[in-house]
């Protein structure tokens, strides 16, 4: 039972996409190891669109729940004028932001990495960047480099750091490109006047590229995380390879992830790892390294107004789930404009870090298993190890089947209370009688020893 009956079972729809990973050196492998690993990392999204907080005007943003895109789609469809805009720069001042317990949270949480937006559409800098002035110490009264407060803790809690850039979107500097709608589908033509390729190339080789150097050369950060969700004009490979080697040659740790040209045919040959679509989970293993990025409710900047805080439970599902099928999970935190994280997180970020302590040795380091798939949740597998994630805990039955395990066991226990459990082959697979009590309501972890 190993990687080759793994294969057997891969969907064809991610053939071409392991294909990828196959083409790698073992020196891009060994760049992306403690990424694989990690399996769990902090998103933040913070910046002048933290300030509305989704509502102008006394009005709640249209179109959709992003709030990090208030500055086009509040007052919908027309969004809000630029000069408009950028007076938020003069309220940003996060009085309560405090970098060392942003990170000793996603470090209590059982986060290893942390990302976030150093700039992200709008065109406003996190940090004192010498190109523009459009940053958190030229145009804001809080005069602090977050993103160097931030550096600095995530040395001490040992978290890797990483930049989300918004590479080509850019509201906020000329040539940088604007949303590819209003658009018909939208009922809202005619098109976003888009900037000529001149235009862009002047905002790529005057913002973007020496923003990006910065970044290393100031932060020495782990990876990046470009942003694009289609394919561009203004955007050809060839930017996108300009890019990619740019950062290359600035840095030998970087990682890059597949957002930098999202489905552009063949990017996965050139990225270190996938980033599939905002909060959207496979349902199937794929062996390049790979990530979600997800909400814990539904914006990704806060929104004032957005309480569609997801269950717990439902959280660890996604990051179970993604773990089992070789990928990673990068949940996003929204702050307030006072620089604090909004409570709702807070607490869930707390339950994961409790269950994280308990049971996060079956997700660190934890490789996919052939049977990862089961009715009642997932297997993910570390040497002669299984760990079963129990979520959907049987109401009509004192047992679950492991189907399609073949192998009989040592031994199985529960990792919370090291109880042990019987168990018996039956046809097709391996019954576990369940313990008496459910010892974790939202998931319990066995773990069987085929050794
Ligand atoms: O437009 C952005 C959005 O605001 C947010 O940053 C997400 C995060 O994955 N990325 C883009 C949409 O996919």
């Amino acid at each position: 039972m190993g990687k080759k009956f793994i294969h057997i079972i891969l969907s064809c729809a991610f053939m071409a996409i392991s294909q990828g990973n196959a083409q790698k050196s073992a020196e891009d492998k060994a760049r992306v190891k403690w990424f694989e690993e990690a399996r769990f990392g902090m998103f933040i999204h913070f910046g002048l669109y933290s300030v509305p907080s989704g509502v102008y005007n006394g009005e709640v943003m249209g179109r959709n729940w992003y709030a990090e895109w208030i500055r086009m789609q509040g007052n919908w469809p027309n969004g809000i004028p630029d000069e408009e805009y950028r007076k938020f720069a003069r309220q940003f001042n996060p009085e309560k932001f405090n970098a060392d317990e942003w990170i000793r949270m996603a470090s209590e949480a059982g986060m290893k990495y942390f990302l976030i937006t150093a700039k992200h559409h709008d065109g406003f800098a996190l940090w004192p960047t010498k190109v523009s002035k459009y940053n958190v110490v030229d145009a804001t009264p809080f005069n602090r480099d977050i993103l160097g407060e931030l550096a600095i803790a995530c040395k001490k809690y040992d978290i890797k750091l990483g930049f989300y850039y918004s590479h080509w979107q850019d509201w906020g500097h000329k040539g940088g490109a604007l949303p590819p709608w209003p658009s018909k589908e939208l009922g809202t033509e005619p098109k976003m006047p888009q900037p000529t390729a001149e235009e862009f190339d002047q905002y790529w080789r005057t913002i973007c590229l020496p923003q990006v150097a910065e970044l290393i050369e100031n932060y020495d950060p782990w990876f990046f995380w470009f942003d694009t969700w289609e394919r561009s004009e203004l955007l050809p490979y060839e930017k996108v390879d300009e890019l990619i080697a740019h950062v290359r040659g600035l840095s030998d740790k970087v990682l890059i992830g597949s957002r930098i040209a999202f489905e552009y045919p063949g990017i996965e040959e050139r990225v270190d790892y996938l980033s599939m679509m905002d909060n959207t989970f496979p349902d199937g293993y794929i062996e390049q390294p790979w990530e979600t990025s997800g909400t814990f409710n539904r914006s990704w900047g806060y929104h004032l107004k957005d309480f569609g805080w997801k269950p717990t439970k439902e959280l660890l599902r996604n990051l179970v789930a993604n773990a089992s099928r070789n990928g990673n999970y990068q949940l996003n935190v929204g702050p307030k404009p006072d620089g604090t994280f909004p409570l709702p997180s807070i607490k869930r970020l707390k339950e994961i870090g409790a269950w994280m302590d308990i049971n996060g040795e079956g997700i660190y380091g934890a490789e996919p298993n052939p049977v990862a798939e089961q009715d009642w949740g997932y297997i993910t597998q570390k040497g002669k190890k299984l760990y079963l994630f129990v979520f959907d805990w049987p109401i009509l039955s004192d047992r679950i089947v492991v189907k399609k395990l073949n192998t009989t066991p040592s031994g199985i226990t529960v990792l919370e209370t090291s109880e042990n459990l019987n168990y018996e082959r039956i046809e097709g697979g391996l019954g576990i009688q369940l313990p008496e009590f459910q010892p974790d309501q939202n998931c319990t972890v066995f773990i069987v020893d085929l050794e």
